[in-house]
């Protein structure tokens, strides 16, 4: 398996799509690379994704500029001293037939009146093209500038529902992380090390031309929600949380995350819980179809969530009235999910003007502050998927827990204590009359799962 490329056509549909919407000029700057120590050693680049929609090619400090119906690339002519570090560069003339695009050289470049653009989300980036341009440009905040906000609100529009060939970028990239958690649950075994987990899933991702689309979170402290290091050794009683998702060469996103028993099979306690976990992530994936409200999606989640928790004993009471009185937000404190795309966390450089319709706002209660998106689902349209259930330490001992204390039986609580942190995450494409799971060959029924660590 291999990341292929999409066709030169769909950038020009794409270009064509955002130009036709436009109510002024607009620069699209593909970013700059970060100097790690010295000029010469640097992080690996990365374009911008707003960049990266429209031209599909990582090339550093390009500028995409759409004005009065003409698009024109701007880049840095070859440089015949680089090619002896870097290889040959394709010429421009070669670049603009690859692209089917106007390409010309960056000296070139004039800043059309009243450009609007976008900010990158990092510092040099943002300085580089604050230089480019001769206006301020703030690093991740869009709406320091009234243009590009209009703008940003267009591009949104034009990325929301994504297209075929987009849905192909993703559709490789959840293959590629089905074989990359096959591989990690193959590896794992009590007595290794977190890490030898994550360098399996890692290994698969790279084999296969693509890289980790975030950091990767391989933990058997999945409590902590995104662990960001994977070095503890791993207990035959441990559950170790694996979130990780492949990027292809393109840009584009999977998010996916599964919780697996180290030792190879759930104990009786950790299946309850996993499958109270299961039983919401499923019926939160059966209401995505067009229409649905993602809101009603997340309180569906937490209520079956809740259902279960107190069908397995953990919870006294009756559903609603426990998720009235937030026992959702204390043991499943986060969001049902949010979009995904060329970003994990789809346009979210631009706030909440992708994840919130226009006229919704997040609300600041705790169970829904970190709803990531409240819009109406559409066809083209890829969420997340992914309910936990957490034991929290410091929730457990402040006020949210104190108002469902009562409700809590406590010897069941000390039972799970080896139940840290549960999540299940897949990624789901909104089609016309319902859903398509892509990352459906992630194993996630238990049996399936200890079937897969079985290797
Ligand atoms: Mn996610």
């Amino acid at each position: 398996m291999w990341s292929e490329p999409s066709p030169a056509e769909c950038f020009v549909e794409r270009r064509r799509r955002l130009a036709t919407r436009l109510h002024g000029p607009c620069v699209l700057g593909s970013g700059i690379a970060r100097v790690r120590n010295f000029e010469g050693n640097r992080f690996a680049f990365r374009a911008e994704s707003h960049f990266l929609y429209f031209v599909g090619r990582h090339i550093e400090e390009a500028l995409l500029v759409f004005d009065a119906g003409t698009v024109t690339l701007f880049v840095e002519p070859p440089d015949p001293d680089d090619a002896l570090w870097h290889g040959p560069e394709p010429s421009l003339e070669e670049l603009a037939e690859q692209l089917q695009l106007d390409v010309r050289p960056i000296d070139e470049f004039s800043v059309p009146q009243g450009a609007a653009t976008l900010p990158p989300g990092d510092v040099e980036s943002s300085l580089w093209l604050e230089e480019v341009l001769g206006r301020a440009v703030e690093a991740g905040n869009v709406a320091a500038n009234e243009l590009d906000v209009e703008l940003a609100r267009v591009m949104v529009e034009v990325r929301l529902r994504h297209d075929s060939a987009a849905l192909n970028q993703m559709s490789q990239a959840a293959a590629v992380t089905a074989r990359a958690h096959r591989s990690g649950m193959v590896a794992t075994r009590p007595g290794r090390r977190e890490a030898q987990v994550r360098a399996a899933i890692e290994a698969e991702m790279t084999a296969c031309g693509m890289i980790p689309a975030y950091n990767s979170i391989v933990t058997v402290h999945g409590e902590v929600l995104h662990h960001g290091s994977s070095t503890h050794l791993m207990n035959a009683g441990d559950l170790l949380l694996v979130d990780a998702g492949a990027e292809s060469a393109e840009g584009w996103a999977s998010d996916v995350t599964r919780t697996w028993p180290v030792s190879g099979k759930y104990s009786g306690v950790q299946a309850e819980v996993y499958d109270a976990v299961l039983a919401s992530q499923l019926a939160a994936i059966a209401m995505c179809r067009p229409g649905v409200r993602f809101r009603d999606v997340h309180r569906r989640a937490a209520e079956v969530l809740v259902s279960g928790l107190c069908e397995i004993g953990l919870l006294r009471g009756s559903p609603s009235s426990l998720l009235e009185r937030g026992a959702g937000s204390v043991f499943f404190p986060h969001g049902i999910g949010h979009l995904l795309g060329l970003d994990v966390h789809d346009m979210e450089d631009l706030g909440d003007l992708a994840g919130y319709a226009p006229g919704r706002q997040r609300s600041d209660e705790p169970a829904e502050r970190y709803l990531r998106l409240d819009r109406d689902l559409e066809p083209g349209m890829v969420v997340t998927i992914e309910p936990g259930f957490y034991r929290i330490g410091h929730l457990l001992g402040g006020p949210p827990f104190a108002a469902i204390a009562d409700a809590v039986d406590g010897d069941k609580l000390a039972a799970l204590s080896h139940v840290r942190g549960i999540r299940i995450e897949d990624d789901v494409l909104i089609t016309e009359d319902g859903h398509h799971v892509l990352s459906a060959d992630v194993p996630k029924q238990r049996a399936d799962v200890e079937a897969a660590i079985a290797g």
